[in-house]
């Protein structure tokens, strides 16, 4: 029976503390909708911020001795005129001191099916177990950021969890990503995909010296890591058919 009471309590705690906890932070907040009911009896969100002009591929596990659940596998769409405007709120919840893992992943090119991920690992406390009256529940914060200089997707900050006056526990962390401008297809950069474009794979083809790194990424239009013959078909098969 104590059981669960303290579920139905910690359900409306975390509705209380996902919406303050995006009042404070951007314009509006989209909830996002679980695959599986959560079990827990300890509240925590996950708030999602994106921060650049393309797709977050979201994907929270739980990790449990029964085995692993995947409570959310989705795709945030891309921001366009408002990125960073728009907070994404994930529940989550704790059984058992769960360990949950959350991976991100971003296209490397804008319109591209190439992505780079990133995953980091947290824990959401349960109440039964932990003797602290003082911890209502967790947030963590992950806002999702643009960085060219980087090789890799990188998490840049993560702060010291820091408790409000209401016992919510805030961790926030920044997760970068190099985004490239990069147009699939379009390998001489003229921001058009015409059939100058496939000219200059052929070349690529004939002479593999002829390409720098950025028009070899422009040239992998199937986002199969090779630049071939594949390749130029395609991009001249999407120009057919925008005519
Ligand atoms: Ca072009
Ligand atoms: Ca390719």
């Amino acid at each position: 029976m104590k059981k669960i009471f303290s579920k139905i309590i910690s359900v409306a705690v975390c509705a209380g503390m996902v919406l303050s906890t995006a009042m404070s932070a951007a314009a509006e907040t989209v909830t996002v909708e679980p695959d599986y009911p959560i079990h827990g009896n300890k509240c925590g969100a996950v708030i999602i911020t994106p921060e650049l002009d393309r797709e977050v591929y979201v994907k929270i596990t739980q990790l449990t001795p029964d085995g692993d659940y995947v409570y959310y596998n989705t795709v945030l769409p891309a921001g366009g005129e408002t990125v960073g405007e728009t907070d994404y709120s994930f529940i989550v919840e704790g059984k058992d001191d769960s360990s949950y893992t959350i991976t991100l992943g971003v296209p490397k090119y804008k319109g591209s099916k190439d992505t780079q991920e990133i995953t980091y690992d947290f824990t959401v406390s349960d109440t039964d177990y932990i003797v602290d009256e003082e911890i209502n529940g967790y947030v963590y914060m992950f806002s999702v950021l643009r960085n060219d200089d980087l090789e890799q997707p990188e998490i840049t900050a993560e702060h010291e969890t820091v408790m409000d006056e209401n016992g919510i526990v805030t961790t926030v962390v920044a997760v970068t990503f190099p985004a490239s401008d990069i147009i699939p297809g379009d390998v001489n950069f003229d921001e058009v995909i015409n059939l100058y474009d496939v000219i200059e794979i052929t070349k690529y083809l004939m002479d593999p010296s002829y390409f720098g790194d950025d028009q070899i990424s422009a040239a992998d239009y199937n986002a199969d890591g090779k630049v071939n013959l594949y390749d130029a078909i395609d991009i001249a098969k999407m120009i057919m058919n925008m005519k």
